[in-house]
């Protein structure tokens, strides 16, 4: 007798020996295929030893062939009656076992609310609103025009650096046009005073960005932008108009001061600064007397009408009223300090 043929009577022998052993050892699915794939599998014993077939001698190939494939056939059958076995067995056990537990606490599911600069935007707005204001929003990436140059800075000027930011170019119609992210909502300004006759008093919120970075300037920030535009308005107006939304906002022991500040749109212009009893001073928001060229810019007569502007700083606002030391913390989303506001 060949030694292939030797071999061969062995390998089958052993396998016939041993599957039974091995498949009926397996408790569970997982087990049971891992039983199945060592016999049957691309590496199991069986599947090798038929790979050994070409080294019999050919009058004896058809006799192992067959042998070797009754063996598989009795394999498979065996693990299919195992796996409808282990099956049964644990539908079993899930019905005479203990019964679900309804008493077990849900799994507790986190209720979404609104972010802090959110709700301080729409509590602003509801403040301003209830002063007369509406609302009106502009893009977040305007003309360079409506930016910087109908708000009378000077083409190139360094004042143009205070806002230093990114500029946007595409084509359109084989024309390359450039815009920018705006760097401050008084865009605003422009594009509504443009479009409709004084007077009018309007607010809007938006998204802003400048190249600024520490604990009090995040690089995308919001703004508020509000002008009031008509006959005979005064500094005295604005002074009346943001007295009113600190104290609503604040309440009445929180402080406020005017800084003298520029700003090419406004003349004069002052910074607002606001500290809690015992606090630091936190500037909120620039303002001013819309500036006659501006007016003249959108057409309007400053012989005729006058307004005031001014620009607050959503973030700076939560800031205050949520004690929060660090801008950057409005931003990181990290759900514990959300939760704590
Ligand atoms: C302006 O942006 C002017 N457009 C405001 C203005 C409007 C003046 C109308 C006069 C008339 P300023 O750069 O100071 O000004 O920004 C206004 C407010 O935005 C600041 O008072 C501050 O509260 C906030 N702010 C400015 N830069 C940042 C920043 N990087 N991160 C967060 N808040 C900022």
């Amino acid at each position: 007798m060949s030694e292939a043929v030797q071999r061969f009577e062995a390998g089958l022998a052993d396998v016939e020996g041993a599957y039974q052993g091995a498949l009926g050892a397996a408790n569970s699915e997982t087990e049971l295929r891992e039983a199945n794939a060592k016999i049957v599998g691309p590496q199991g014993a069986l599947t090798q030893l038929m790979k050994l077939m070409r080294d019999l001698p050919g009058d004896r190939r058809k006799e192992f062939g067959q042998l070797a494939n009754a063996l598989k056939g009795k394999v498979t059958a065996l693990f299919d009656d195992r796996l409808a076995a282990i099956a049964r067995a644990q539908r079993e056990a899930e019905l005479t076992g203990p019964a679900l537990d309804v008493t077990m606490p849900a799994r507790w599911s986190r209720e979404g609310r609104l972010h802090p600069i959110t709700r301080v935007k729409h509590e602003l707005l509801d403040i301003f609103a209830s002063l007369g204001f509406e609302v009106a929003e502009g893009p977040e990436a305007d003309t360079h025009e409506n930016c910087f140059d109908k708000l009378g800075f000077p083409p190139d000027h360094p004042a143009t650096d205070m806002q230093d930011t990114f500029f946007l170019t595409h084509t359109e119609r084989g024309d390359d046009i450039t815009t920018l992210l705006r760097t401050h909502t008084s865009t605003v300004q422009i594009r509504e005073m443009g479009r409709r006759p004084a007077p009018l008093a309007v607010v809007s919120p938006g998204v802003v960005y400048r190249r600024d970075d520490d604990a009090t300037h995040s690089p995308m920030f919001h703004q508020i932008e509000g002008f009031l535009v008509d006959e005979g308005v005064s500094f005295a107006d604005l002074k009346g108009v943001l007295g009113v939304f600190v104290e609503r906002l604040f309440g009445a022991d929180v402080e406020m001061r005017f800084r003298a500040s520029y700003f090419p749109f406004v003349e004069p212009g002052a910074e607002v600064d606001v500290r809690r009893p015992g606090g630091k001073w936190m500037e909120i928001l620039g303002c001013g007397m819309i500036h006659p060229t501006v007016l003249e810019n959108v057409g309007y007569d400053p012989k005729k009408v006058s307004g005031f502007a001014f620009g607050l700083g959503i973030d700076r606002i939560a800031m205050v009223k949520y004690a929060i030391p660090n801008i950057k913390l409005l931003f990181e989303n990290d759900q514990r300090f959300l939760q704590s506001l």
